[in-house]
């Protein structure tokens, strides 16, 4: 059997992306169709071979579609998703517009397929670092249990978008005046101070909630209690943007319920679907994200047994934040969609 699909949003870094996962995961396609703002429209993508021009989205261009993968910003699915799913597709959603709705599976293939049965028209693809870390931790979970996280990031400037990918490039090119760089884009957009990304740390993602937290840091903390159905899991965030192109970092510090070996614990890594363990401190090896940009899997090292703690560990997690962070978690969700008889 074969699928109509859309890609909402296919211009963008995470829509060229799902573009690419489609191709090259051969997604049984019956017809494919590119959407956009106004502003994008006319632009041309390839696929397969065959040249496709932009739409703009319109609520009909959802007529006859299947699997609607979005990934245009918040308020486009808002608008657009409903839509979609009145005409009859299951609507991907790559943005935080629907994750924590009741009625919205929130799913990581390898963590949670099973909730995929439970939807309304709707599924929620996680936050680009929610989905690495909780990959890692679910083996661990499941075998060990586990009472808290706590997880500082060093992410990418491409979760921010293209924008934001030239911004550093343009930045990167002058040193000697890298404070005085032009920042329209991190820490967000829409934030009122912007600061040059290239040379320095930002430790903030997203806007501020009333908390003090960001709204990146509330993602991470509520999104991986709903993912391991679990609202009694301590979680808490840090998240910090880095002047990297492709690849978010994580390091982890978890407490397991039950006593384990390192040993145990690099095997629950190495067992785990769609987890690879990179870790042999002897001979340097360990992820970065210049490796691990392209690459499909969520990648582990540096593990180390707390000092203090003989239940706590500590975990070094890079994944691909376009990748498996967004597109291919998309695409694997709608294979698991088929796999699983749902659609
Ligand atoms: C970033 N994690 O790196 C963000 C991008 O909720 O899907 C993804 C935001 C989201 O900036």
């Amino acid at each position: 059997k074969t699928y109509n699909v859309a890609i909402m949003g296919a211009t963008g870094a995470v829509g060229q992306q799902m573009k690419e996962q489609l191709e090259k995961r051969d997604f049984p396609i019956k017809d494919i169709v590119f959407l956009s703002s106004s502003r994008s429209a006319g632009k041309e993508i390839e696929f397969k071979g065959k040249t496709f021009t932009v739409q703009e989205a319109k609520p009909e261009s959802f007529k006859g579609i299947d699997i609607a993968l979005f990934s245009a910003g918040g308020s486009i699915s808002e608008e657009f998703a409903p839509e979609a799913v009145k005409r009859g597709a299951i609507v991907i959603d790559n943005t935080s517009a629907f994750r924590m709705d009741k009625d919205v599976p929130l799913v990581v293939p390898e963590v949670n397929k099973s909730d995929l049965g439970l939807h309304k028209g709707i599924i929620a693809n996680p936050n680009c670092s929610t989905i690495q870390m909780v990959c890692a931790l679910q083996p661990l979970k499941e075998q060990f249990g586990m009472t808290k996280v706590v997880v500082s990031t060093y992410q990418a400037v491409s979760g921010a978008g293209i924008g934001a990918i030239n911004e550093l490039k343009a930045q990167a090119a002058d040193f000697d005046n890298a404070k005085d760089a032009q920042a329209e884009m991190l820490p967000v957009k829409s934030a009122k101070n912007h600061y040059p990304i290239a040379f320095n740390v930002i430790p903030q993602i997203d806007q501020f909630a009333d908390n003090g937290y960001t709204l990146e840091e509330m993602k991470m903390i509520n999104e991986t209690k709903k993912i391991m159905h679990d609202d009694s899991l301590a979680v808490a965030a840090t998240c910090v943007r880095l002047p990297v192109v492709t690849g978010h970092s994580e390091s982890v510090y978890v407490e397991l319920s039950r006593a384990a070996t390192i040993a145990q614990v690099k095997q629950a890594i190495k067992d785990a679907p769609g987890v690879e363990l990179m870790d042999d401190p002897s001979n340097q090896i360990y992820p970065m994200p210049l490796m691990a940009a392209g690459l499909d899997e969520v990648f582990v090292g540096r593990i180390r047994q707390d000092l203090d703690n003989p239940n706590g560990f500590h975990l070094w997690i890079v994944a691909d934040n376009l990748v498996k962070g967004a597109a291919l978690n998309s695409v694997q969700i709608a294979e698991a969609l088929i796999e699983e008889n749902v659609i």
